[in-house]
């Protein structure tokens, strides 16, 4: 059974300045009382110092510390919870920790457990508490404004509306099951509920063609950089990366595997991937370099192909077969190239074919900056809050496949069969949220018809 009563270090690793402890549960006020001596006001920051009041006589005094009381239900969890802003010195918490620890019915908290106390006292839905989750491990801009915006409730929100919305409908057919005799009700509720329930269909279809940019936002955005053998590939992912990540050198075919290193572009999750040149070889390693560079193509968001300045002849059919919306191509090496020698097919290639050069510098800066503009253009949030999640994704497309059903069936379907569809389509949205309730269906069936009065 776990303890009623959980504590756990809530700040980062010690030592440093401070260490916050939390503590949340029915025995929090009473251990505060004998730590601190007193119950000071409740949300107000107050000195004390905390004293091991388990020690038999003269109790040694832990540390001279603030502390903050947040009495049920005003608190993050909903129970009482108790904040100890401590000197953050290793020492200093273990001494504590061992104090509540040993408390009977206390005991050390869970990942993530004051959370799920949240969510189980009503103080935030799933997707709240999935955005702590994210805010917590937010590293950059447009990761810790996403989280902030689910953390606040504005994708919970978005859902339960939806959800409301079937509700609604399904009191209307519900009515028409219980009630069909009542000549106070209007006739084809099932006719009359149609348009709404489409629009709905219609939100969450548009809802879930999001180019995956919620979740790509969270995971961070796949660029590969391609191409051809000895292009300067390695040379440019070591320019994005600021760093010797990966060999450079001039013989063709050095990059096997895939190299990843994670960046901030502009305040985007962007992980750049350096791959093995392409083409035919009978080097069994350099040829598996080349079965994961393609892969790794397969599944990336953007590419980034770079092509040989140096070399004359035309791209080879695997490079080209890359070349889609999602590629930046860039042809290096500017610094040697007699553009009089470049083929004419690489010329046709692409009218958006690039030069730079990666040696002196020329056109990588800008090469960057569009970069992150399109990163920019189809990740940045928009008005509407996105999903995150491939778990809402799969419950998303479990309510459009129950409102399907629902639509397929004919006009005159029996009520109780349209009204199945309708409340799985509902438990779907519940299941994002975590607020599957079916007792509200009453209050709306009420509210709306007036039934006995
Ligand atoms: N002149 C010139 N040489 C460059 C430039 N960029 C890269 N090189 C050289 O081109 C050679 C190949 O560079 P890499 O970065 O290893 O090329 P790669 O595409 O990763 O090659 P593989 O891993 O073999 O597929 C090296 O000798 C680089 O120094 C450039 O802009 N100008
Ligand atoms: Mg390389």
């Amino acid at each position: 059974m776990r303890p009623h009563t959980i504590f756990a270090l809530s700040s980062g690793a010690p030592p440093a300045g401070l260490a916050v402890v939390r503590l949340s549960g029915t025995d929090a006020g009473p251990l505060l009382k004998k730590i601190a001596g007193k119950l000071p006001p409740p949300r107000m920051a107050t000195r004390a110092q905390l004293k091991n009041f388990a020690a038999e006589e003269n109790p040694e005094i832990i540390d001279d510390a603030l502390v903050l009381w947040f009495p049920a239900p005003n608190s993050f969890t909903g129970e009482d919870v108790v904040e100890f802003h401590l000197h953050g010195g290793r020492a200093v918490i273990a001494a504590l920790s061992d104090l509540l620890a040993a408390q009977p019915g206390v005991g050390l908290a869970e990942p993530g457990e004051f959370t799920r106390r949240a969510f189980e006292n009503n103080k935030l839905d799933l997707t709240q508490a999935e955005g702590i989750g994210d805010l917590v491990h937010a590293e950059t801009e447009a990761q810790r404004r996403q989280a902030l915006r689910q953390t606040g409730g504005a994708l919970g929100a978005l859902y339960e509306d939806w959800r409301h919305g079937l509700l609604r409908a399904l009191a209307y057919l519900e009515a028409d099951i219980d009630f069909s005799d009542d000549e106070d009700l209007p006739d084809n509720l099932v006719d009359q509920v149609r348009p709404q329930l489409a629009q709905i269909l219609a939100a969450i279809k548009e809802h879930l063609a999001d180019n995956h940019r919620g979740e790509r936002l969270r995971d961070g955005i796949y660029v590969a950089i391609l191409g051809p053998p000895n292009a300067g590939k390695s040379s440019l992912f070591n320019e994005l990366a600021k760093r010797d990540a990966a060999i450079v050198s001039d013989q063709a075919g050095t990059t096997r595997d895939v190299i990843e290193v994670h960046l901030d572009l502009g305040g985007y999750p962007v992980v750049v991937a350096d791959t093995a040149g392409l083409r035919r070889t009978a080097d069994l390693v350099e040829d598996e370099g080349v079965k994961r560079a393609l892969q790794r193509a397969s599944e990336a968001d953007l590419k980034i192909i770079v092509l040989d300045g140096a070399s004359a002849d035309a791209p080879d059919d695997a490079t080209m077969a890359l070349i889609d919306d999602d590629c930046f191509v860039v042809l290096n090496k500017s610094d040697i190239i007699n553009p009089g020698e470049v083929s004419a097919a690489l010329l046709k290639l692409s009218s958006n074919v690039r030069a730079i050069s990666v040696k002196t510098g020329d056109g990588v800066k800008g090469l960057l900056d569009d970069l992150g503009s399109e990163v920019a253009g189809r990740y940045g949030l928009q008005a509407a809050p996105g999903l995150t999640r491939l778990r809402h994704r799969e419950a998303l497309k479990e309510c459009l496949a129950s409102l399907a059903r629902f639509f397929e069936n004919k006009v005159d379907m029996p009520a109780e069969l349209a009204a199945e569809d309708i409340r799985l389509a509902a438990r779907s949205l519940g299941v994002i949220t975590g607020r599957v309730d079916v007792e509200s269906l009453l209050d709306i069936v009420f509210r709306d018809f007036c039934i006995g009065k």
